[in-house]
């Protein structure tokens, strides 16, 4: 399931808000309406129950908003959205901040309120400081979809996650421990301080750490805002307050790469492990200057087509968001809701040279 999106391209670039005047069709909801909404104080009524054979309505009004534009990962994940609401005959708008600060997505989810958006598909920056943007965005009607960064739950009607969060983590810890033979100083270069998908996997990859590599130790964490330069100079940073760090573990595409750029030209390439979560066309060049072994991500594109059709099956009503509804998310296939209102992807990808040239993405 690698190459099934490749050839489709956005119709207009990702660069820039001008995306967001594409026009959205007035909020209609598709005739639906929400399922049971426990804890919610989103306002609708819990009535519908799941029709796995309604149509999904045409022209349904989608709004994409990541964590930050301009994020190389997030605008494949943005081509995904963009393929599946293509199939489904909807409206895309794509849209959101430069900087993935905590509250930076509210503005733009009022915004999409205002413009009627059927389903909003967002990667949340913080779990909860879009909650009350998103709650009046439900109640006009909304049918709300998170995808790689959850809100609290109740927050959203579906999180779509890229694969399960230990197997991320455990990939990430695995991945250095072989680097370092299980032992040494590591450190951990991360995203924002809120991000929640971030937050996560650093907490399950301390826990697995400590359980599996007992001689392994986790000296810091440090936060390069998935901002190029600042996760350059954190990454310096790091090398100069522990002159014996083993390894680098950066768990997003921004900071892995920018930590790459660093390590490849300086003294510590080849001698500082770094591994963590990029995208193979940004992490080529390191693989192949022996910067890095081996590191592991999912493929975005799929991850955004995930989300779009999820958000189509609520605005149907061909789903509710309870735990065991399924539904077709066009080529990827049936999926099936777990726990929490869950939709897992797959199991992430190792990349290292023997496979990065198998991947396009
Ligand atoms: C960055 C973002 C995103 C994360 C990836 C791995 O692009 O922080 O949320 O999932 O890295």
């Amino acid at each position: 399931m690698t190459s099934f999106l490749t050839s489709r391209r956005m119709r207009g670039g990702l660069t820039g808000v001008a995306v967001a005047a594409m026009v959205l069709t007035t909020a209609a909801c598709g005739g639906t309406t929400r399922g049971e909404d426990e804890g919610s104080d989103a306002g609708a009524e819990a009535t519908a129950s799941a029709d796995p054979d309604a149509e999904i309505p045409a022209d349904l009004a989608f709004a994409f908003l990541p964590k930050q534009l301009n994020n190389p990962y997030f605008d494949i994940a943005a081509e995904g959205a963009e393929s599946a609401v293509a199939e489904v005959e909807g409206e895309l708008n794509v849209t959101g901040p430069s900087e993935a600060s905590a509250s930076s997505q509210v503005s733009y989810i009022n915004t999409l309120t205002q413009q009627g958006a059927e389903v909003i598909l967002t990667s949340a920056n913080d779990p909860n400081a879009i909650c009350s943007a998103l709650d009046q965005a439900r109640s006009g009607g909304a049918k709300v979809v998170t995808f790689d960064s959850d809100t609290d739950p109740e927050c959203r009607d579906l999180f779509i996650s890229q694969a399960t969060s230990e197997g991320i983590a455990q990939a990430q810890i695995d991945i250095m421990a072989e680097q370092i033979g299980g032992s040494g100083q590591v450190a951990i270069l991360s995203a924002t301080a809120n991000a929640t998908n971030q937050n996560a996997w650093i907490a399950l990859m301390e826990e697995y750490a400590a359980e599996e590599y007992p001689d392994m130790e986790i000296v810091a964490t440090v936060y390069g805002d998935d901002e190029d330069e600042k996760s350059f100079q954190e990454t310096q940073g790091l090398l100069q307050t522990y002159p014996d760090l083993k390894g680098i573990i950066s768990p997003t595409t921004v900071g892995i790469a920018a930590a790459a750029r660093y390590l490849s030209g300086s003294e510590y390439k080849g001698q500082v492990a770094l591994t963590g979560l990029g995208t193979p066309n940004q992490m080529r060049e390191f693989v192949k200057d022996g910067t890095v072994t081996a590191f592991a991500l999912w493929n975005p594109e799929e991850l955004g087509y995930l989300a779009a059709y999820a958000g189509a099956a609520l605005a149907a009503g061909q789903i509710t968001g309870e735990e065991g509804e399924t539904f077709e998310a066009g080529e990827l296939g049936e999926y099936t809701i777990e726990a929490d209102g869950t939709v897992v992807l797959g199991e992430p990808t190792t990349f290292d040279a023997d496979n990065i040239d198998d991947f396009d993405f």
